[in-house]
């Protein structure tokens, strides 16, 4: 039920039928809908087990057959952050996503090989900045919009399916 309330708090109006796609996620990951005129569903894990490097999470993930978020679809930024809102333990923390601009220098990149829109309304003012010394973006408290974090700093991770 805690899918269906967080949508509804949205305002959301979404009738998901039952034993349908609200109960497709892997046990530990959270359904997110990230288009509610589209009914497609997406899975989100908040890996706060431990921190973890950059390139730990991503292995991680990938242990998970998942992978590191892509909030590329910008709705669904939002709806973490509003997840992230409603949980008081994930406030005043940090969260690995999937881009990274460690192959070449200022082009950030998701680990599918995607490019990341850059700019407002999703990267945090002045934001990415650091040069080599910050190659991996994150969600960094307390906006959760993204940021470039120093390069081994660890912190929570998000992995998708
Ligand atoms: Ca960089």
């Amino acid at each position: 039920m805690k899918e269906l309330w967080h949508l509804s708090a949205l305002g959301i109006l979404l009738l998901i039928p039952s034993g349908e796609a609200s109960t497709d996620c892997p046990e530990g990951f959270v359904s997110f809908f990230a288009d509610p005129s589209i009914p497609m569903e997406t899975c989100l894990l908040f890996a706060m087990d431990r921190k973890r490097e950059w390139h730990e999470a991503h292995t991680y993930c990938n242990s998970l057959r998942s992978e590191l978020a892509n909030l590329d679809d910008g709705e669904l930024h939002w709806q973490v952050i509003d997840y992230i809102h409603r949980n008081p333990d994930m406030l005043d923390e940090a969260f690995h996503i999937g881009c990274t601009d460690e192959v070449t220098e200022g082009k950030w990149l998701w680990v599918n090989g995607s490019p990341v829109r850059m700019g407002p309304p999703h990267w945090f003012y002045n934001q990415p900045d650091g040069g080599t010394r910050e190659n991996y973006c994150c969600l960094y408290y307390d906006d959760f919009l993204y940021s470039s974090c120093v390069n081994r700093q660890t912190m929570y991770t998000i992995c998708q399916i």
